[in-house]
């Protein structure tokens, strides 16, 4: 596949003066000195450490190949937890004729992330690329058979072994229609439901992703995905996650990015950053890098922001390993660390973001995955979007804060909404939201806020990172509840 660039070509001077070493290690240095003043005294130093702190993986991804480079394994075992094969498991590598099984480049993979205490994302089960040509020349009546069989025998192989499956990879169209694959062909888009459930069945406690690229976020090719993953679950598909692969130009990350995932976390999905780059029009300038740096600071954010996203990847480890320059001619310089195994100011910034706060998701992705992901409390309660969405009233109070609740999902016996907090006009840091239910409803499960109150009444406070709401602006938590929806007004305070 080859994500299209969305970015603007520039022309420029490839002659421009370059010191990457003193810049780089002046970027580092003023940033350290920033991050010491801004963190706490237990400031984690490596993605790993930082991100278990927060309840998240740091993952990347690595290629037979790179196993041999000590450096940038080294570097690898160093910082990240996840390790997502760069091309070992794709069909083309594991299936290369019919019937014909070879797991003998996955298997090291594995075995390197094992003994360095990593985990695995699969990738992938079924994908219209890396696809071996005999596939294409099978009869259609024949392909469900030949695809469940792959993916039968491919996820019963790294049973028990791989964190997270891209169950289906890179699905749809821009326009956020389906790709018209052999698997579509042969299927239509019941392939997918057949996919998930042929994983499930040979790995009953792996995390089943739908993964694709431009989906960051919210616009046609996303929408497409979102619709399809509240059918999967309406008909108890055992679909668990969002990749958000985040293919990036330097500058443009999708200002709805934080957006896009929560919609997709409401939906009781698990959202990761899968294959994080963000490249640069070489040669790449001071600005440039610092601009990545603030990319990369803004994709941590979102993810730490979000209580169900588990993870970030990098696709790669350093510049002088990626796909970049290879797709994309004349770009390059996407990766946190530079050709000489140098940190850049992306990775000063990524640490920074996962340094400078506290938060944990709904369930930790640093334990293994010992629940099934059937009994998780996401599980599709079969969720349809109500049809006519109500939300109690607001009014903004001069120098306090306001809460709004809107009812998002509902479905028998449950419903889904969202409380939106917003600020006067003063700046609030630290907020508290109450409420009483009206008929004996109850939260069963809450995120970017933390619930006290017993029967009736209901008391939220902030998270550690989402109590400071500048004047005028808002904040959202959200939260799932048994019985029959409802909108009560709702009143804030802050201290
Ligand atoms: O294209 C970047 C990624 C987009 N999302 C799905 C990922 O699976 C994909 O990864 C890339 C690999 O990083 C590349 O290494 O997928 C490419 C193929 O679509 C991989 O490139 C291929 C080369 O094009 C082939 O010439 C080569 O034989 O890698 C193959 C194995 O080394």
């Amino acid at each position: 596949m080859k994500p299209p660039s969305t970015g603007t070509e520039r022309h420029r001077s490839r002659t421009r003066a370059r010191g990457p070493a003193t810049a780089l290690a002046a970027v580092a240095a003023a940033t350290a000195v920033a991050l010491n003043l801004a963190i706490p005294a237990q400031a984690a130093s490596t993605l790993k450490a930082a991100a278990e702190a927060r309840g998240r993986y740091f993952g990347t991804a690595l290629t037979r190949g790179d196993l041999g480079i000590s450096a940038e394994v080294n570097l690898a075992a160093a910082q990240f937890d996840m390790v997502t094969p760069g091309n070992e498991m794709k069909w083309d590598a594991t299936e290369p004729s019919k019937g014909s099984f070879n797991f003998g480049s996955g298997d090291q993979i594995v075995s390197f992330a094992q003994s360095h205490g990593m985990r695995v994302r699969g990738h992938n089960l079924v994908w219209h690329a890396q696809l071996p040509a005999w596939v294409g020349g099978v009869p259609l009546n024949q392909v469900q058979g030949v695809m469940e069989n792959h993916i039968t025998t491919e996820a019963t192989h790294y049973r028990g072994k791989v964190y997270a499956w891209d169950v289906v990879n890179e699905p749809y169209n821009e326009d956020g229609t389906l790709r018209q694959d052999v698997f579509y062909k042969a299927m239509g888009s019941g392939y997918i439901a057949a996919a998930l459930r042929a994983a499930h069945a040979a790995d009953p406690n792996a995390k089943l992703y739908i993964n694709d690229y431009n989906i960051e976020g919210i616009n046609a090719k996303s929408n497409g995905l979102y619709s399809l993953a509240q059918s999967l679950l309406a008909q108890g598909v055992p679909l668990h996650g969002i990749g958000l692969e985040s293919h990036f130009i330097v500058g443009q990350v999708p200002s709805s990015l934080q957006a896009n995932m929560e919609r997709f976390a409401a939906l009781g999905l698990d959202v990761a950053i899968t294959e994080l780059d963000d490249r640069i029009q070489m040669p790449a300038d001071s600005s440039e890098l610092q601009q990545q740096g603030t990319d990369y600071g803004r994709v941590v954010n979102a993810c730490l922001a979000v209580p169900r996203c588990v993870g970030v990847s990098q696709w790669g480890v350093d510049d002088g390993h990626t796909w970049i320059p290879g797709t994309f001619p004349g770009y390059g310089a996407p990766m946190m660390w530079d050709s000489s195994y140098q940190p850049k100011a992306a990775y000063q910034a990524a640490l920074s973001a996962l340094n400078s706060g506290t938060s944990s998701p709904s369930q930790s992705p640093s334990q293994s995955p010992s629940q099934s992901p059937s009994q998780s409390p996401s599980r599709s309660p079969s969720a349809s979007p109500s049809s006519s969405p109500s939300s109690s009233p607001s009014s903004p109070v001069p120098g306090a804060c306001s809460a709004t609740i809107k009812t998002i999902n509902s479905w028998g016996g449950g419903f889904q909404s969202e409380v939106t907090v917003r600020a006067g006009s003063s700046a609030v840091n630290g907020w508290t939201v109450k409420w009483a239910w009206p008929g004996g409803q109850t939260i069963s499960s809450l995120w970017n806020g933390v619930s006290s109150g017993s029967g009736s009444s209901v008391t939220v406070r902030n998270e550690s990172y989402n109590g400071s709401i500048a004047a005028g602006g808002s904040t959202t938590f959200g939260f799932t509840a048994n019985g029959t929806a409802a909108t009560p007004t709702a009143t804030c305070t802050s201290p």
